[in-house]
């Protein structure tokens, strides 16, 4: 979908984003929060067959898993649209992370300081890939506090990753990871908003 490079290096205005991090992080958290559609789910309930399998600490409270991906969209400056794609968490669907990367403007990487190394795989992925993305710090009640270089330098990020603090169950909050993406991405892709054609 970001087609806009060949054609002038413009950002289309279709946008796919992906959100990314570790189990029980809160994508499918941020993904409802932000869609402007009923969000598409898969979640299913976690079951005795994923004990030992899925790592529910930290997160006892869960209750679901997302088994394939969660689908949803947001209108940006009544122009752009956002369709973001979360990603299963677990090692076992990584063989359906280069399909929901394929095309994608850039990534959210969420992350939980109480499981901060959940989100290694997801960086690295995507620093592999090429594709911009940011941390998303997201704020569970309890969870320590760190300072953002503190995770920066923990995550062994370059110095222009953006790391931010959200609560995925804030829209506002969403919404400026997202525009902080996005402006990211346009700028490490060098493209320029549609607005500002020739
Ligand atoms: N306290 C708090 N809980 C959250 C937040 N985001 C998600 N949760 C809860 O954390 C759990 C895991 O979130 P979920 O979105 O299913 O994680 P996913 O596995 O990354 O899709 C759910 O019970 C959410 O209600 C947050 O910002 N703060
Ligand atoms: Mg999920």
């Amino acid at each position: 979908m970001v087609s806009g490079r060949s054609d002038g290096r413009r950002l289309p205005t279709a946008v796919k984003i992906v959100i990314a991090g570790g189990f029980g992080v809160g994508k499918t958290t941020m993904v409802g929060t932000v869609s402007e559609t009923r969000p598409l789910r898969t979640e299913e309930i976690l079951t005795d067959e994923s004990i030992g399998v899925d790592d529910v600490s930290g997160v006892e409270k869960k209750k679901t898993t997302t088994v394939a991906m969660d689908f949803g969209r947001i209108t940006m400056q009544e122009e752009y649209v956002l369709y973001l794609f979360g990603t299963p968490g677990q090692e076992r669907f990584w063989f359906m992370w280069d399909e929901v990367a394929l095309g994608a403007l850039g990534a959210v990487v969420l992350a939980d300081t109480r499981r901060l190394s959940d989100c290694f795989p997801s960086v690295d992925y995507f620093e592999r890939r090429g594709t911009p993305f940011v941390v998303a710090v997201n704020c569970f009640e309890g969870a320590q506090q760190f300072d953002l270089t503190e995770i920066q330098m923990a995550l062994n990020l370059g110095p222009d990753v953006p790391v931010m603090l959200c609560d995925a169950r804030s829209l506002a909050s969403c919404k400026k990871v997202l525009i902080d993406l996005v402006l990211h991405a346009m700028k490490t892709r060098g493209l320029v908003p549609e607005t500002q054609k020739a």
